[in-house]
């Protein structure tokens, strides 16, 4: 069984849908522990119900960030993964951290990538009169949003959305890609290589995998 780790800093509903692939055997693995970078975290609430580790690191304990990385870096060692997955991770990962986890690492960002890397992107797509928006789920390199990209998921944005009504739609995306793509690493299907992702040996365009 791989090991999986999930760092959050908030809510957890991607973590959540990764649980629940994994209790479900949607993923052929199984989540090791969990690390927020915020104590409040909803995220280490999900974990605790799953009977999963939950750890909280706060960065005002740290003198810089590299001596909060480098802590980070330590204690999810001790838990051995063999995938790291960022969800709603929203503190910025050194170059180091990057490194140590390069090619085994996940993020899913809520934007068609690359357009709208960094923060604020439903509010962006919905200022720019963008009739689609979607996440992306991409390796982790140290261009923040710039790894390659595995899957996407696109939604309409409809003239009267809110952005709590775009960021809903997002989301139930996001719950249905996240674990897939989780699934595919599991199994061995996917890696990262001369800076792109390959699926089955097959290397992905720049949008990520298209389902026919
Ligand atoms: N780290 C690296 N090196 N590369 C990536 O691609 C990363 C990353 C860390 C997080 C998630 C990302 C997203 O999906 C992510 C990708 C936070 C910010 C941000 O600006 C931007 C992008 C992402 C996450 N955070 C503020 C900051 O100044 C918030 C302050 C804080 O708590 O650290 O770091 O969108
Ligand atoms: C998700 O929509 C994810 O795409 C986004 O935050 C949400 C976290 O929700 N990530 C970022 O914005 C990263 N900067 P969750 O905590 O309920 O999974």
């Amino acid at each position: 069984m791989k090991r999986i780790v999930v760092l959050v800093s908030g809510n957890g509903s991607n973590l959540q849908a990764i649980l629940d692939a994994c209790q479900q055997g949607r993923i052929n693995g199984s989540v090791a522990a969990v690390f927020s970078n915020k104590a409040e975290a909803f995220g280490l609430k999900r974990a605790r119900a799953a009977e999963v580790p939950a750890h909280a690191l706060a960065a005002a304990q740290f003198a810089d960030r590299a001596a909060f990385d480098h802590q980070l870096m330590l204690e999810i060692d001790a838990y051995a993964p063999d995938l790291v997955v960022l969800a709603g991770c929203m503190r910025i990962l050194s170059a180091e951290f990057v490194q140590r986890y390069a090619g085994r690492m996940l993020n899913i960002h809520p934007s068609l990538l690359p357009k709208y890397p960094g923060l604020h992107t439903h509010r962006q797509a919905i200022e720019n009169g963008d009739e689609e928006h979607g996440t992306s789920v991409h390796f982790v390199t140290e261009e923040l949003d710039g790894g390659p990209v595995i899957l996407q998921a696109k939604v309409p944005v409809f003239s009267d959305d809110s952005e709590e009504d775009v960021t809903a739609r997002v989301q139930h995306q996001e719950h249905a890609i996240y674990p897939l793509v989780v699934s595919w690493f599991v199994d061995d299907r996917l890696t990262m290589r001369q800076g792109a992702a390959w699926l089955d040996g097959q290397q992905l365009p720049v949008e990520g995998h298209a389902f026919e």
